[in-house]
């Protein structure tokens, strides 16, 4: 089945490797069109070796679309995801705006892609890229052996933060060299009081502050896996960290199990495990990192060590592109997965 697709964000960082991946993967389309703001509206942009003019977003940009591939920002998509919706197109929105509607099925393909049946409101959500990467991890090991706790730290690319963010982690590098003066106008969160430089730092700062003095981002760690894992009773906890890294997310995670395990036996879980490569090997220093995951689909795992006090208790590392399996590619296995079932 061929699909008349359109990509809304087109301009952005998410925008551009979904266009990317849609090429690269090959995905079945009849026509496509990309929308943006009006800033953008009627630039040309590249796809498949051909020209499109970029179109502003509107409500009437999605008649006849069948799938809307959202990554504009959580305010485009609350105006505009149901929209598209009421007019017949599959959402896949990228944002955080409908992820915990309990109408709107929150999806890794690898974890929970029978709930993909059920799409009440014609939308599905895609994940927060730190959310996506672990869940893809720890499924396969709790399927084999439970698991009741979660406690990660992330170390976030600036590319999370949208392409604002990556050109002012380039802009600091430069002027640190230069010797200039260091401005930072958009991290840790444009719309916060205060900014600060990611070059040569790290800043314990993603999205805004909730009441309970998690961030937004640590909350959505928390609140998605559980839901993705349909286990509202898994104890999570996350620390939201960003570093001067321009794409892929790394992660610390301690996990507890229902029952002893031994680094052989997840070893041998994640060898086999859809999308995840393991990557494991001390003796000759191999071990997942982000210059090595960017560009590249798999969730990427490594440094696996049993808790040295708790037999249940064990220590992983893991790396993928956040743009990647984070965000562009897994909203195509959505897709790709609905296109597999029939769903659509
Ligand atoms: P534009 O380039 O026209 O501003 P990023 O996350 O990399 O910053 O990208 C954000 C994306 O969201 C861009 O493609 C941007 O388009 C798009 N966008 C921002 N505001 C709107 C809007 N009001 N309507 C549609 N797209 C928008
Ligand atoms: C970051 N994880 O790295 C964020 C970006 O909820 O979709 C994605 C925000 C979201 O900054």
């Amino acid at each position: 089945k061929q699909l008349t697709v359109a990509v809304v964000g087109a301009t952005g960082a998410v925008g551009t490797a979904m266009m990317e991946h849609l090429t690269k993967r090959n995905f079945p389309i009849k026509q496509i069109k990309f929308l943006a703001s009006a800033r953008s509206a009627g630039k040309e942009i590249k796809f498949n070796n051909q020209s499109y003019i970029i179109e502003e977003a509107t409500p009437e940009s999605f008649k006849d679309v069948d799938v809307a591939l959202f990554s504009a920002g959580g305010s485009v998509s609350a105006a505009l995801a149901p929209e598209a919706a009421k007019r017949g197109a599959v959402v896949v929105d990228n944002t955080s705006h409908f992820r915990m509607d309990l109408e709107v099925p929150l999806v890794v393909p690898e974890v929970n892609r029978h709930v993909l049946k059920n799409i009440p409101k014609g939308i599905i959500a895609n994940p927060n890229c730190s959310t996506i990467q672990m869940v893809a991890a720890l499924q396969p090991i709790r399927e084999k052996f439970g698991l009741t706790k979660v406690i990660v730290s992330t170390y976030q690319a600036v590319s999370g933060s949208g392409i604002a963010a990556i050109d002012e982690l380039k802009a600091q590098s430069v002027q640190w060299e230069a010797g200039k003066n260091v401005e930072a106008h958009v991290l840790p969160v444009k719309a916060d009081q205060k900014h600060y430089p990611i070059a040569r730092n790290i800043i314990p700062q993603i999205d805004k502050f909730t009441d309970n003095g998690y961030t937004y981002e640590e909350m959505k760690m928390i609140n998605e896996t559980k839901k993705i894992m349909e286990m509202p009773e898994l104890q999570v906890a996350a620390t939201c960290v960003r570093v001067p890294v321009v794409s892929g997310h790394s992660e610390s995670v301690y996990i507890e199990l229902g029952q002893e395990a031994t680094v052989q036996d997840l070893f041998d879980v994640l060898k086999n495990a859809p999308g995840i490569v393991l990557q494991d090997d001390i003796a000759n220093q191999q071990y997942p990192m982000p210059i090595f995951a960017e560009g590249e689909d798999p969730v990427f795992v490594g440094r696996i060590r049993q808790d040295l006090d708790n037999k249940k208790g064990f220590h992983l590392w893991i790396v993928s592109d956040n743009l990647l399996k984070g965000a562009a590619l897994n909203s195509i296995q959505i897709v790709e997965a609905m296109l597999e079932d029939n769903l659509l």
